[in-house]
């Protein structure tokens, strides 16, 4: 059955693989499966026939014959579930590896949006200079307690899974700040998550649509 995914027709970042169709194309990627992407504009991802995919008006979205799926992490998890190289087989490693997929989005990744919120989009606003070192605060303590997890262990838990493939498209929203500087661990941990075949695909496919040269 085909695999479709939605992205932006243009991305905000111009092809640095911070959208969120980069995690869907490299679970896909990891996964082994061929996918196509539709792309859509701002426009249009407010308009109804996208609006009956995804109630937010937002991507990516991932439709397989009769189904159709939004969040970036239920569609990841629903790639994970139905097929190998994304979870371990052992159930309670499998449960641990989608314990670090919520972790990635519920406890780190807030503090990361605020960062991209409060340095673009309320950069003009009187408050935005005495909010940024705050916002700064609580991702240095997060990144403290993960790089204290991972020590020098490759992965989060074990052999590289989704929860991975979930922490390391968080974390590389932190590249353009310092704040990865004090953690070498976890700036290793990003340059394995990026080494890896399947993460060079997603990214040169995304780039590809961004930049208009083939991948
Ligand atoms: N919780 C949802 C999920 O995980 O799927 C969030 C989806 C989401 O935020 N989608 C964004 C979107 O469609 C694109 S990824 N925005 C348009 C809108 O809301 O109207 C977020 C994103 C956008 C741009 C960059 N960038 O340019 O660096 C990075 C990430």
């Amino acid at each position: 059955m085909t695999i479709t995914i939605t992205a932006f027709e243009r991305s905000p970042d111009g092809g640095k693989g911070l959208a969120r169709d980069t995690r869907v194309r490299w679970a896909l990627e990891e996964a082994g499966l061929p996918y196509e992407v539709r792309l859509v504009s701002f426009g249009a991802m407010k308009e109804a026939a996208h609006l009956a995919l995804h109630p937010f008006g937002q991507i990516p979205t991932y439709e397989e014959g009769d189904l159709a799926l939004f969040e970036t992490g239920a569609i990841v998890l629903h790639i994970a579930t139905h097929h190998i190289g994304l979870l371990p087989d052992d159930a309670n490693a499998r449960a641990r590896a989608i314990a670090w997929m919520f972790a990635a989005l519920n406890t780190v990744e807030p503090p990361v949006l605020d960062l991209v919120t409060v340095r673009i989009l309320e950069s003009d606003k009187p408050w935005s200079r005495e909010r940024l070192p705050l916002v700064e605060d609580r991702i240095r303590e997060r990144l403290k307690q993960l790089s204290a997890h991972l020590g020098k262990a490759d992965w989060l838990d074990g052999a590289f899974s989704a929860g991975d493939l979930m922490m390391v498209s968080v974390l590389l929203r932190l590249r353009p700040s310092a704040l990865l500087d004090g953690y070498p661990n976890l700036v290793a941990y990003l340059a394995r998550g990026e080494a890896r075949p399947a993460y060079k695909r997603a990214f040169e496919a995304q780039l590809a649509v961004n930049t208009g040269k083939p991948s």
